[in-house]
């Protein structure tokens, strides 16, 4: 399991939060349960499993639904 925290854009109102950790928890691979976005840091903390899933996808995932990854940290 990795652990990751990923700095996007800054998010404008707080269901753009929601949106994206409900994208997030749809990825298989991500641990539903360590999910956790902030809105007023704009930031997004998840632990994943580096077999099912990479940095890599779960960045796709937050730029599918329209905000854009500044950086992200994998450790
Ligand atoms: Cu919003």
């Amino acid at each position: 399991m990795k652990s990751a925290t990923i700095q996007m854009e800054t998010l404008v109102c707080p269901s753009c939060s929601q949106k994206i950790e409900a994208a997030l928890k749809q990825l298989e691979g991500v641990a539903k349960d360590s999910v956790s976005v902030s809105f007023s840091s704009s930031r997004v903390r998840l632990d994943f499993d580096e077999d099912q899933v990479t940095i890599e996808a779960i960045e796709e995932a937050i730029d599918r639904v329209g905000f854009e990854v500044i950086k992200s940290r994998v450790k």
